[in-house]
């Protein structure tokens, strides 16, 4: 697939090392010179830039966590001036208080760069019309996918969240070609046409969907993609990193992380030690190219492994395998580490399941409770008691293999769990309420 930007996208490993320990260490510098922040934790770990030899001493460099920019809400840590800045985005987080990132124009210059590399190499471009049912507005998603399509010269739908019968409306209108939003939308969306009497598969030109900001399978994608006839493709960010940055390309096997743009370790999230290629752990990366609020070593809690093969597409830049999960997404149920992307996992494989489940924790006395809510599809929803224990066992039986832990199923009508318009809650943590 055609290159946004081939001089960078194909440059060799030695050159894109090369560029990336000059980032790093003028990063550093102006960092440990200009930003109190940084000094006092550079200072703290005692290292200063000039420990900065090569690019693996990276690993010298603190930590920095999403409560440090909680700690200095909401613009403590910035080191561009308030008349430097373009734009804020702000993220509610589940806890305390929300989170402010701040773009100076060449933030946003960079991070649209990311975005329209991303998207040429999925295959789009001049010609596609884009409808973005990302949340416009505070949210990263809206307005960080459309400054990515307007600069490959597609055509965007600004649609942003809800509406939905009139997002298909224009989908059908306007011959939308991609839609970018969570998977959780495109599923309510799916079945919104599905009512409307329209076939996204014959009705419409939609052929390739960008999915992204909240985990899914590849199970989930299988269905998706032949439900709806299209191709998905999973796109990541957070919004601490600009928001969503990075995008399989059209082989679907991972995320391309432009080196030019940041630097990616996966460390072990005990030992804090960085992991080779294809171990999986927490991902920590660092921005190299940022004015307004740069990040060292930023530990994300997103679970992951990276390989630095070379991609099919003849991408040079190291790729990072599709999210499993969050560090503190990891439930324990009696003594087993469980994440939501297992269950997800093992009930992909169910053809009688639908596509929605919910998951409720409970605790009795010491122990942590599961009770899996699985929606089924609508030729597998009877009222012939026999039929659905058998369904239910089998449901059952699946999860126990995926998990080694034996859990409560609820087998539901199709329709009847929660449909989401943006990021979706599969769990309900009776244990924090
Ligand atoms: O969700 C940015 C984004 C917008 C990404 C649109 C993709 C598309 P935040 O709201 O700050 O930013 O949430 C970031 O969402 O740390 C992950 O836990 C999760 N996440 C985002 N994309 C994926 C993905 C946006 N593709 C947090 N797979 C991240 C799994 C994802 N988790």
């Amino acid at each position: 697939m055609r290159c946004w930007d081939p001089r960078i996208e194909e440059m060799s490993k030695e050159d894109l090392q090369k560029m990336q320990y000059k980032l790093l260490k003028s990063l550093v510098y102006r960092l440990y010179s200009f930003s109190p922040f940084y000094h006092d934790r550079m200072k703290k770990q005692n290292v200063h830039p000039d420990d900065i030899r090569e690019l693996s001493d990276v690993k010298k460099l603190p930590f920095m966590f999403k409560r440090d920019l909680r700690d200095n809400y909401p613009d403590k840590i910035f080191t561009a001036s308030q008349e430097e800045l373009v734009r804020y985005h702000v993220s509610s987080g589940t806890t305390g208080k929300p989170t402010v990132v701040a773009y100076t124009q060449n933030d946003l210059n960079t991070w649209t760069t990311s975005l329209a590399r991303g998207l040429t190499s999925i295959g789009l471009g001049r010609g596609d019309v884009i409808q973005v049912s990302y949340g416009y507005g505070l949210f990263t998603g809206g307005l960080g996918m459309h400054y990515g399509a307007e600069r490959i010269g597609a055509t965007v739908l600004p649609t942003s969240v809800g509406n939905t019968e009139r997002q298909i409306e224009l989908m059908q209108d306007l011959g939308a070609t991609a839609i970018a939003c969570t998977p959780s939308y495109l599923l309510h969306i799916g079945e919104v046409a599905e009512k409307m009497g329209v076939n996204i598969k014959t009705d419409t030109k939609l052929r390739t969907g960008i999915l992204g900001a909240e985990p899914w399978t590849d199970g989930m994608r299988i269905r998706i993609q032949d439900w709806l006839g299209i191709r998905a493709y999973d796109i990541y960010g957070t919004s601490e990193l600009s928001g969503p940055m990075f995008t399989e390309c059209a082989e679907q096997k991972g995320f391309h992380v432009w080196s030019d743009i940041a630097l990616v370790e996966v460390i072990d999230p005990k030992t804090e030690e960085p992991l080779e290629p294809g171990e999986k752990g927490e991902l920590t990366i660092t921005i190299l190219q940022k004015e307004a609020l740069p990040m060292i070593r930023y530990r994300i809690g997103d679970i992951s492994s990276m390989t630095d093969e070379v991609c099919a597409c003849g991408r040079t830049h190291p790729r990072i395998q599709r999210i499993t999960g969050r560090v503190d997404d990891m439930l324990i149920i009696r003594g087993i580490n469980v994440f939501p992307s297992q269950i997800e996992y093992a009930l992909m494989g169910i053809p009688e399941v639908g596509q929605h489940f919910q998951i409720v924790v409970e605790r009795t006395g010491a122990l942590d409770d599961m009770l899996v809510r699985v929606e089924l599809n609508k030729e597998s929803f009877s009222d012939k008691i026999t039929d659905l224990m058998q369904i239910r066992s089998k449901v059952e039986h699946r999860i126990k293999n995926a998990l080694n832990v034996a859990v409560a199923v609820e087998l539901v009508e199709p329709g009847s769990l929660p449909r989401f318009e943006g990021k979706s809650k599969k769990v309900i943590d009776k244990r924090s309420l």
